[in-house]
């Protein structure tokens, strides 16, 4: 597609002041206080997010995009010509660039993604230099069911292309249940990549998620000011602390906005008390070993029919089939 030709075709499903609402009261309302970590990501949370991957501590996304490219090759001869590849959090693009370069005669790529501005830049970017692709973009919740667009040439088969271990965002049975909706995504002769930080030294991890820059602590708070803005909520952004621990036992990192004090936070007309040193859990991300993932891509009803790892630091891609 020309860019212009990629602009037409965008599906318009960014949730709306009210579900965010909704989202935000029912986190708010639960115990203990859990906020989606979806909504991170407005043009701010996308930008802080692409810088977090450029510091020395953050292993994953460079240690992907070096698998990816020593992969490439094999991967496109593994997955098979003529696909509609549909990716789920697409961010920057810069993965799916390697991805869409690599393989045989891609017909289409519907990026969905929950950040306008993000969507647009990757798509600015990818049009021109992948222009026999059809680019199909929606900007989205990945999370609620989506219909994706048709191409104009009939596809071979659906490749569903979830790198960035953004599956590890997802308590343990809400990512089963994403892998089953991917599952319907793909259809039965389709198919899966997904990339998966694996689990490795507890220090090294937690590194990751607090970066001596300090942009990850920006990036945690950056949610509470885009909900200020959004909902108009009053939380306020000094009296909150990003914590970033790795749990041994759960295999995840837990990352938490600390209330620094006790204090009152309103949303939506509704009062919320914060005592001080309340924890709030605003992201996970879940490490995994091939036995833990294995298991939850069977319950969805998936087997890994390929793996590709790298090692030191640990990364893995995995491609699964119905
Ligand atoms: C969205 C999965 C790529 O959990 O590692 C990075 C988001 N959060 N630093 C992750 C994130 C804090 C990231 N992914």
């Amino acid at each position: 597609s020309s860019v212009r030709d990629a602009m037409d075709a965008l599906t318009d499903l960014q949730p709306d002041r009210d579900r965010i609402t909704a989202d935000i009261l029912r986190g708010l309302s639960s115990t203990p206080r859990q906020l989606p970590s979806k909504y991170f990501y407005d043009a701010h949370g996308s930008a802080l997010f692409e810088q977090i991957t450029r510091q020395p501590e953050y292993y994953p996304t460079r240690t992907e995009l070096q698998l990816l490219q020593d992969c490439a090759h094999d991967i496109a001869k593994v997955v098979g010509p003529r696909l509609h590849v549909v990716e789920l959090g697409s961010g920057s693009g810069r993965k799916t660039e390697l991805l869409l370069h690599a393989l045989r005669e891609p017909v289409a790529y519907t990026p969905i993604e929950i950040s306008r501005a993000a969507l647009l830049d990757s798509i600015t970017r990818l049009a021109p230099s992948l222009p026999d692709i059809e680019m199909l973009p929606v900007c989205g919740d990945f999370t609620h069911p989506v219909q994706l667009p048709s191409p104009q040439r009939e596809p071979a088969r659906h490749l569903v292309f979830f790198p960035g271990s953004t599956l590890g965002n997802f308590a343990h049975d809400d990512a089963i249940a994403l892998l089953k909706a991917m599952r319907e995504t793909m259809g039965p002769d389709g198919m899966a990549l997904i990339g998966i930080d694996l689990h490795k030294d507890a220090a090294l991890i937690e590194a990751a998620y607090n970066d001596a820059a300090g942009v990850t602590a920006e990036f945690t708070l950056n949610l509470l000011r885009r909900l200020n803005r959004d909902i108009g909520s009053d939380f306020d952004l000094d009296g909150f602390r990003h914590r970033a621990r790795y749990s041994v036992p759960r295999l995840r990192i837990e990352t938490e906005l600390v209330s620094q004090r006790a204090q009152r936070v309103h949303v939506d007309g509704q009062a919320f008390e914060f005592a001080e040193g309340e924890a709030m859990t605003v992201e996970y991300s879940h490490k995994y070993t091939d036995a833990v993932f294995a298991r939850m891509a069977a319950d969805a009803g998936l087997q890994v029919t390929a793996h590709w790892n790298a090692t030191d630091p640990a990364f893995g891609l995995r491609l699964l089939q119905p």
